[in-house]
């Protein structure tokens, strides 16, 4: 190995038992997250999105270049402008803009169980929509230019990390991918050299929220899982 500076590394160990336990546990609470598309505009505090993009932080990536950068929008005219561009994007996708859907018959075939169309109210309602960037360059010190590592991967795991960090705190959230979403670099004002990956719309859901029912059915340990 490369001479390189080591810190010791350690974890409390634990028995059996409570490691099974502690696992169950999270697992329990993870079953509980359901991606929402009907936010209430209760506030949310600014504290617990900190923390929640901190906790997406500390996630495993590519040379810990860190390729990510999260823009949180709470400005109503920003959302507003996010949304407006967002809605005409999906106009063209679902075909509610008058002309060929851009999304092919069998994509929108496997939409009709989440009943999702254009509109998307939440984008303004929501208190907080989080704009995550994938850094294709820049290195730990963002010089755009240092090449990233693994930055799909990186980011993917980190939204993984907010998300579950979020629903912890008892937040909604929905993973919004409007397609195609350059609009959004110029929106947060990010470099070129950043790719908008999703948004992640945070808030309370309403009173009435459902979900669909198709949502509820997960693959079983059996099916996702062969052990060699
Ligand atoms: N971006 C669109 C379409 C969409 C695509 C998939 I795959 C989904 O799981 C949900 C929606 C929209 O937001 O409506």
């Amino acid at each position: 190995m490369q001479d390189h500076e080591t810190v010791p590394y350690s974890l409390e160990s634990l028995a059996d038992d409570e490691s099974i336990a502690r696992a169950r546990s999270l697992r329990d609470r993870l079953k509980e997250r359901r991606t929402c598309r009907y936010f209430s505009d209760a506030p949310v505090p600014r504290e617990v999105i900190e923390a929640a993009i901190e906790a997406a932080g500390t996630a495993p990536n590519g040379a810990n270049h860190q390729p990510w950068h999260f823009a949180v929008v709470e400005s109503a005219e920003k959302k507003q402008a996010i949304r407006q561009a967002a809605e005409a994007e999906e106009r063209r996708f679902y075909g509610s803009d008058g002309a060929d859907p851009k999304a092919s018959d069998e994509w929108l075939g496997a939409l009709k169980q989440l009943g999702t169309d254009a509109d998307k109210p939440f984008l303004e309602t929501a208190p907080y929509l989080i704009v995550v960037f994938a850094q294709r360059k820049g290195g730990i010190d963002e010089d755009g230019k240092t090449q990233n590592y693994y930055v799909n991967e990186s980011v993917g795991i980190a939204c993984g990390m907010l998300i579950a960090t979020l629903h912890e705190a008892g937040l909604a959230t929905l993973t919004h991918t409007p397609s195609p979403m350059g609009f959004l670099r110029e929106a947060c004002e990010r470099p070129e050299w950043e790719k908008p990956l999703m948004i992640v719309v945070v808030g309370h859901p309403t009173d009435d929220a459902t979900v669909p029912a198709h949502a509820l059915k997960k693959k079983p340990l059996s099916q996702i899982s062969s052990w060699l």
